[in-house]
């Protein structure tokens, strides 16, 4: 028998969206759709093969039911994919002994790709998948051919698969070469980011300067600084730390601040507008004034979540009548969230 998992379902750190939302992330659509699909091995394989959709979908099959888990915070659970069995397709091909690593390659205007050990792909069970939820996999969640990885963030899920590649060396995809996303991208050890980017002598330098905009400050350490009147426009700020900070007038507008953490920070009048906060901590922040407009907010928190089964809020993020935040804004919220945030704002109304 095999041993009961004592895993808990819901990774650290995630929350569930609305079972009828399923939020579409990174690129929307493929290139030249109409084009037809075909799916080919290369590189360290015996064989190099070419697979047209109608032979894809004429091999055996797999259905598996999975829970997905966005690294910017938000789960979903049992969605059913449908396809081939990456295994299977390596079978025909004869993978050769010194290819360790497999590249899923896109038709998209960024050759988007990821990554993942052989070894890896083999125990995680990896399905090329033509269908979801009982239907041809729609085009915007990367129909008709999408690599799935099971237990891992769904970064590692490439849409639009058009090439899958055996290399000796890895050669990270996209998310992880460009952006720090971490290669394991283990959501039980909560492995999505590379560290920090910025050592300390340049962190100082640039809190005394409280000029951000436009840099490339990943995963950077400000805890518990004092950064009123920041200028940090289009700054890619993905998961830096400003929890306990004071941003009284801060400028974000278009900063990337993913799975950036503000956690008690204050935010007074904090300009956010068209900033990417998905999977931000503003639990305990004091939003008074603060301008939300236009912002990306999927995953976001604003107050603790206990537990499903003891749904407590705590912590809440403090707003106030002048706080800039439609309902189109948070509706991607998760449940949890949205009522909290909608309870707090009905204050003013
Ligand atoms: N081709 C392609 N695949 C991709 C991405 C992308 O930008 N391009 N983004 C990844 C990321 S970061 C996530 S979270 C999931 C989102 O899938 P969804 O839009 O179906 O929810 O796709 C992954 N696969
Ligand atoms: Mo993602």
């Amino acid at each position: 028998m095999m041993a009961e998992s004592t895993e808990p379902r819901l990774p650290p750190g995630q929350h569930l969206v609305a079972a009828d939302k399923w939020p579409t992330i990174g690129e929307k659509l493929p290139l030249e759709s109409d084009r037809p699909w075909t799916l080919t091995l290369g590189g360290l394989v015996e064989q190099e093969l070419s697979f047209s959709l109608d032979e894809l979908q004429n091999l055996p099959m797999t259905e598996m039911t999975l829970d997905i888990h966005c690294v910017t915070r938000w789960s979903k659970y049992d969605v059913t994919f449908r396809g081939v069995l990456l295994s299977d397709l390596f079978e025909k091909a004869g993978v050769k002994n010194d290819a360790q690593f497999v590249s899923f390659v896109a038709r998209s205007a960024r050759n988007h790709s990821s990554s993942l050990r052989v070894v890896d792909a083999m125990e995680l069970q990896v399905l090329i998948a033509l269908e979801s939820n009982g239907q041809p996999l729609p085009i915007e969640k990367g129909g008709p051919i999408r690599s799935i990885v099971p237990r891992r963030y769904f970064y590692k899920s490439v849409k639009w698969v058009e090439r899958i590649e055996l290399l000796d060396t890895d050669r990270l995809g996209y998310w992880e070469g460009e952006t720090g996303y971490h290669n394991e991208a283990d959501p039980w050890q909560e492995q999505r980011f590379i560290s920090q980017s910025v050592d300390k002598k340049r962190a100082k330098q640039l809190i005394e300067s409280r000029d951000f905009s436009n840099q490339d400050l990943l995963s950077i350490e400000l805890a518990n600084h004092e950064l009123s009147n920041l200028k940090a426009q289009g700054a890619l700020l993905r998961n830096a730390n400003f929890s306990g900070c004071t941003l009284v007038d801060a400028d974000f507008s278009s900063a990337n601040l993913s799975n950036a953490n503000f956690k008690d920070a204050d935010l007074t009048n904090a300009n956010f507008s068209g900033a990417d906060l998905e999977g931000a901590d503003l639990a305990g922040s004091n939003l008074t004034a603060a301008n939300f407009s236009g912002c990306s907010l999927f995953g976001s928190t604003f107050c603790r979540e206990s537990s499903d089964l003891d749904p407590q809020i705590s912590e809440g993020a403090i707003f106030s009548a002048e706080t800039v935040l439609d309902e189109k804004t948070y509706e991607v919220l998760t449940p949890t969230q949205f009522n909290f945030v909608q309870t707090q704002l009905a204050k003013f109304r």
